[in-house]
């Protein structure tokens, strides 16, 4: 037992010891009574100061998290610092929302000058501004709607220290939320893609920008495919992941909502039989949560997703 329960156990039971001093016809004080008291300091005592749960209450899946990228190793302290120093720090900025291919900044002029490079003088000043936003690397987050492409965004761009997330894209408990692609800039060096849903209230519009977006963006350099953990990866997530892997998108699988993972158990078969591990292009697999709970009281696996996104833009070795 914990120390922090130790010690709001013993605090109840004072609690109650006082109850019964001040009470004159002590068989007032009946079992339930002392159940229902401890409980409501228990309850006070998480409810107010969550962060300060000691270590041990980590959840215990993270370390699944080494099990399931044993052919990768671990990034080491210093790379892990040097990533949450940039992405805590970095200027985070909303660049574009399309929802057709060619509403993407810059598809426009390369269409119209097929050949010319981006600061050949036959463009305007506009148009080599847009084309020349298009040199900078480009990570996708995709998955099906309200698994929580949205909060992951969200969840990368808001200091470590935070416990609860930015604003930056928005987030809805309204499936199929996100209806277009929308750009942020993170600190000049990289961009990421929010994407709307597939499955459920998804439209055949919006599949057909985040597939033609994965087949023929030249920047992306990662797919980042969401599902889940407190779901079935379903049909629709199965023909996802053979068309990515078909069509040589190189991309990793991030699970999120692990915080409302009751069985780990089931999690692991689940993972295990569904092929994922047996891929011959080895995605890594980030087990997320977004949400804190009180069997996440913190957001965890965040340091390796971010550390994933900053190598496959290169931007450490
Ligand atoms: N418990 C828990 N809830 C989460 C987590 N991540 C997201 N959610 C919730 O899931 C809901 C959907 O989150 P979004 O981030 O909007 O999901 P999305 O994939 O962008 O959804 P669409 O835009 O509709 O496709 C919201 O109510 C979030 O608060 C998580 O890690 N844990
Ligand atoms: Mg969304």
């Amino acid at each position: 037992m914990s120390q922090i329960y130790k010690r709001y156990v013993h605090k109840s039971t004072a609690l109650i010891q006082n109850i019964v001093a001040n009470t004159k016809t002590t068989t007032l004080v009946t079992q339930l009574s002392v159940e229902k008291a401890k409980k409501k300091v228990l309850k006070a005592a998480f409810k107010k100061k969550p962060n300060s749960w000691p270590k041990e209450r980590s959840p215990n899946w993270l370390e699944l998290n080494d099990a399931f990228n044993i052919h990768y190793g671990k990034p080491t302290d210093s790379d892990i610092n040097k990533v949450n120093r940039f992405f805590n720090k970095a200027k985070v900025e909303f660049e574009w929302c399309a929802a057709s291919f060619d509403d993407i900044p810059g598809r426009k002029p390369k269409t119209s000058f097929p050949n010319v490079e981006p600061d050949n003088d036959i463009l305007s000043k506009n148009e080599r501004e847009i084309t020349s936003i298009n040199t900078l690397p480009e990570v996708i987050f995709l998955g099906g709607t309200n698994v929580g492409k949205s909060s992951i965004l969200n969840n990368i761009t808001t200091s470590r220290v935070s416990k609860d997330l930015g604003s930056l894209a928005r987030v809805s408990k309204t499936t199929g939320f996100t209806k277009t692609l929308n750009c942020y800039n993170v600190g000049n060096k990289l961009r990421m893609i929010d994407s709307p849903g597939y499955g459920f209230s998804s439209s055949k519009e919006q599949g057909k920008i985040t597939l033609q977006y994965l087949l023929e963006r030249e920047q992306l350099v990662r797919c980042f495919l969401l599902l889940a953990g407190d779901k079935d990866i379903n049909s629709t997530d199965n023909m996802m992941i053979r068309y990515i892997h078909e069509h040589g998108v190189p991309f990793e699988v991030v699970f999120t909502k692990m915080d409302k993972v009751r069985d780990l158990d089931k999690f692991k078969k689940k993972v295990t039989s569904s092929g994922l591990m047996d891929l011959p292009t080895l995605p890594r697999l980030i087990l997320t949560n977004s949400i804190t709970s009180s069997t996440s009281p913190k957001r965890f696996g965040i340091d390796l997703l971010r550390y994933t996104i900053f190598q496959s833009c290169g931007l450490i070795s």
